[in-house]
């Protein structure tokens, strides 16, 4: 079994990102050997500092699956071969779409078009405000590598158009709790598939899978496991598609949520 996970809205409370509630589960999943994979649009040094947090040794998908970080000792076991120019701290870093100065570039000759901002034009106070992180957190959301959140200020069809004018440069648009994530041809689910592939590698076959998530970037990776779970939001909705008829829809919001979605589908 391997389960992946969403952060914000789903392991991590929407507003105060807390997780205490959800150690029940994260105990069983511990207890039982689970790999845990966290999969967030977050930052490689803000899931860094989590996973420290949480005891967590299994890989990080970063920046919506845009940068993956596998730890060195675990490379053999998932068959994958280090390549030493890419290996930081102890990790294998593997990019899977552009390098945010790419997409900088695209987005400041958009800037022109229309009208929003990014974390590259907000200060740490800006993001902290907008998001309710500290400052500190604030700091570290904002050392992106290979994608950018973005506030949309301008109107729907000017989003679309938007869209449209990414896809011609390779870019692509996918909306998360609170922002907009402009990044390569890549995503979540992408970088789960990708990972099922290497746990199949390492127990011989492919293992029973697990997703959770909140929000539209979740949708490729719930499609991706055999049991998706879906967090509701906190005013009672939750993110619904065709494709996922099937999901567990957790009772509670955030944490709680996620404590007993994990604990009924391990046992199912
Ligand atoms: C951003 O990501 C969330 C995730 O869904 C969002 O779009 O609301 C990212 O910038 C991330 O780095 C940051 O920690 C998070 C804080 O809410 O916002
Ligand atoms: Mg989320
Ligand atoms: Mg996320």
């Amino acid at each position: 079994m391997v389960v992946f996970t969403d952060l914000d809205g789903t392991l991590l409370n929407h507003d105060d990102y807390d997780w205490s509630a959800a150690k029940p589960a994260l105990a069983a999943l511990k207890q039982r050997k689970v790999p845990l994979v966290l999969v967030s649009s977050k930052t490689d040094v803000e899931m860094l500092e989590l996973r420290r947090a949480l005891g967590n040794t299994d890989p990080l998908v970063c920046e919506n699956g845009s940068l993956l970080l596998i730890p060195e000792n675990l490379l053999e076991a998932l068959g994958l071969s280090a390549d030493s120019r890419l290996i930081s701290d102890g990790y294998h870093y593997e990019y899977r779409g552009l390098s945010r100065e790419q997409i900088l570039t695209l987005l400041n000759e958009l800037k022109a078009d229309y009208r929003f901002t990014g974390f590259a034009w907000m200060t740490d106070e800006d993001i902290a405000q907008h998001t309710g992180l500290t400052l500190e957190a604030a700091r570290l959301a904002s050392q992106r590598k290979a994608s950018e959140p973005i506030v949309w200020r301008d109107t729907p069809e000017a989003l679309a158009e938007f869209t449209e004018r990414l896809t011609r440069h390779n870019l692509r648009v996918v909306k998360g709790g609170r922002f907009y994530h402009v990044m390569g041809q890549c995503d979540k689910g992408d970088a789960v598939r990708y990972l099922q592939k290497r746990y199949e590698h390492h127990f011989g076959a492919a293992p029973f899978s697990i997703a959770l998530g909140d929000s539209p970037n979740d949708l490729d990776m719930l499609k991706a496991v055999d049991a998706p779970a879906i967090i509701p939001h906190s005013d009672g909705s939750h993110l619904e598609d065709p494709a996922l008829k099937r999901a567990f829809i957790a009772p509670k919001e955030g944490a709680a949520g996620w404590n007993t979605a994990v604990l009924t589908l391990i046992d199912q």
